[in-house]
Order: structure tokens, then C-alpha cells, then sequence
């Protein structure tokens, strides 16, 4: 039987996901097969994902992503800052201004400012194989400027978990890249049993990166927030950058600060409504 279910659009640098209030129900609301249809292009509203806010018998707010391809994604830089801009939208008050949600990557603080920018606390960034996880190293070991043989070419990466797997690489001219071909042979190496995301960065100055992103389950989209945060983690593990960092995506700007007191990375960035309206659900 078809339905109708309302859902609003959030945009955040470019990087677009379809919001869904599932506080009322105990499952999903769609299926990964449905999230498929809703966010292909020309036979959906078109996405990167599909956002779900939840809230569990006690209160506590929580998300899930399940990216364009219908797999699922632990943790959504870009999306949790919509779904901070989708729960002031529904009326949901913020405690000393801030939502907590529970994701797959643990407890994340989001806080919406006075200018209408949305500062997430990502939480502390995981560097062990094991927890990437990945197999290019031993499990206990940290993946720091370790060579990776990916199409024909010898890559020096720096493998950083956000709560979810990422591969950041760092280049000296990003156009001589071509980024959406080796992508995918970086997200499917072998080495990531959970493929990986994979952000490809230019170091312009010790505060400013340019980064390209080929994400796993969504392809090349115009910004990642877990992506830009891990690429910070990195270039200050590899000293190319300090602690405070201006990433410049194909969709606009992040700014990510790695705490030094708490080991925490703090995001801020933009994230905007653009529509909403009711989808048919078949
Ligand atoms: O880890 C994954 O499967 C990613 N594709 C999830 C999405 C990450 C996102 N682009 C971000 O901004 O962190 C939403």
C-alpha cells in the first residue's frame, strides 16, 4: 500500500540529505532500498542521504544515515548539522544550547549560534587500525604516513576513524588527481574490511586545507564534515598544519579545531532547509 510522508531538505555545504522525523515510530521508516529510490536524482528528491531523527523511551534524541547506495554510516558531520537546524525546525528545545544525539559514532553535542552556524563536537578521533579498521598495519598500531598501493601509484596515507573509517591522503597539485576515478579503488583496497571514505588535500598554509572527497556509499559529493575533520587529525599528526584549520570543500567552508586539552574536534559550519514536501512511499 502506498502513503505519503512528509520530509524536509537540508542542504550543508552542498553535501544534501532528506530529513525524516521517526521519534513516533519504533522502525525506520524506510527501507535502505527505498532510501535508494528517494535519494536517486531523476526517480527521487535526490540526496546523499537519508537522515532519521529518533528518540528513544527515555528522551534521548539519536540519528541515523543511511547513505544514497543504502548502506548505513556510522556517524554524518555534515548531516548532524542539519538534523541540528530539522530539530529547531520542529520546535525541539535546546538544553543550555545544545541538542545531544546518540549516533553510531557515540554521544555528539550540537549547538546552533546566533549566526544561524551549527558547531558539532565530533568527539576524539580514533587512530588505531583496529579501530579505522583496517589491516594495512598491525591492529594496535597507528596508520601515519604509510604507503598504499592504489592504481598503479604509491599513496603516503593517514588513516583516521571519526566514528567512521577515513583515508586522507595529501597531494601537491589536487588537479593532477583524478579524484572520482581512484576513489573507488580506495574505498574497495582490500585493506579497509569496512571500505573507507578517502579525502584527497592540498595544504595551502599551516591553517588552510583544500580537500576533495570521495565518500564510501555516497561517491564524490561536495563536502564531508567527518572527512574534514579526519583530514585536520592528519595533517597535524603529519605536521602540515596546526590544531585550528579552515578546510575549503567544493561546496563551501568547514572549520574544525582539535582540542588540545581534550583530545576533542570541534566542527562549525553551515547547514540550511532548501524544501519540504510529502513523498509518495511505495
Ligand atoms: O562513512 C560514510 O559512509 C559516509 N559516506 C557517511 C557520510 C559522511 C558525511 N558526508 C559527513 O559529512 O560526515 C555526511
Amino acid at each position: 500500500m502506498s502513503r505519503l510522508l512528509p520530509f524536509s531538505k537540508y542542504q550543508g555545504l552542498g553535501n544534501d540529505f532528506i530529513l525524516l522525523d521517526n521519534r513516533h515510530q519504533p522502525s525506520l521508516l524506510l527501507s535502505p532500498e527505498q532510501v535508494k529510490f528517494w535519494c536517486d536524482r531523476h526517480f527521487g528528491i535526490g540526496a546523499d542521504g537519508v537522515i532519521f531523527l529518533l528518540q528513544d523511551p527515555d528522551g534521548q534524541w539519536g540519528m541515523r544515515l543511511i547513505n544514497s547506495d543504502g548502506s548505513e554510516g556510522e556517524m554524518c558531520g555534515n548531516g548532524i548539522r542539519c538534523l541540528a537546524k530539522f530539530m529547531q525546525s520542529l520546535g525541539i528545545p535546546a538544553e543550555q544550547n545544545q541538542y545531544a544525539v546518540q549516533t553510531g559514532a557515540g554521544l555528539m553535542l550540537v549547538n546552533v549560534t546566533a549566526d544561524g552556524l551549527v558547531t558539532v563536537d565530533m568527539g576524539e578521533p580514533a587512530l588505531l587500525a583496529r579501530q579505522i579498521p583496517t589491516t594495512l598495519v598491525p591492529a594496535d598500531a597507528k596508520a601515519i604516513a604509510v604507503p598504499l598501493f592504489v592504481a598503479d601509484q604509491t599513496w603516503s596515507v593517514t588513516l583516521v576513524s571519526m566514528g567512521n573509517p577515513h583515508c586522507v591522503t595529501f597531494v601537491k597539485d589536487l588537479d593532477q588527481v583524478d579524484y572520482t576515478a581512484v576513489g573507488p579503488l580506495f574505498e574497495h583496497h582490500p585493506v579497509f574490511p569496512n571500505r573507507t571514505n578517502t579525502e584527497f588535500i592540498a595544504v595551502l598554509d599551516r591553517h588552510t586545507l583544500k580537500m576533495r572527497v570521495w565518500e564510501r556509499g555516497a561517491g564524490a559529493t561536495l563536502a564531508c564534515g567527518t572527512g574534514a575533520c579526519a583530514s585536520v587529525v592528519a595533517g597535524v599528526l603529519n605536521n602540515l598544519c596546526d590544531r585550528q584549520c579552515r578546510v575549503q570543500l567544493l561546496g563551501g567552508d568547514l572549520h574544525i579545531h582539535w582540542l588540545e586539552a581534550t583530545n576533542h574536534v570541534l566542527m562549525t559550519g553551515s547547514a540550511d532547509l532548501v524544501f519540504q514536501g510529502t513523498m509518495l512511499v511505495r
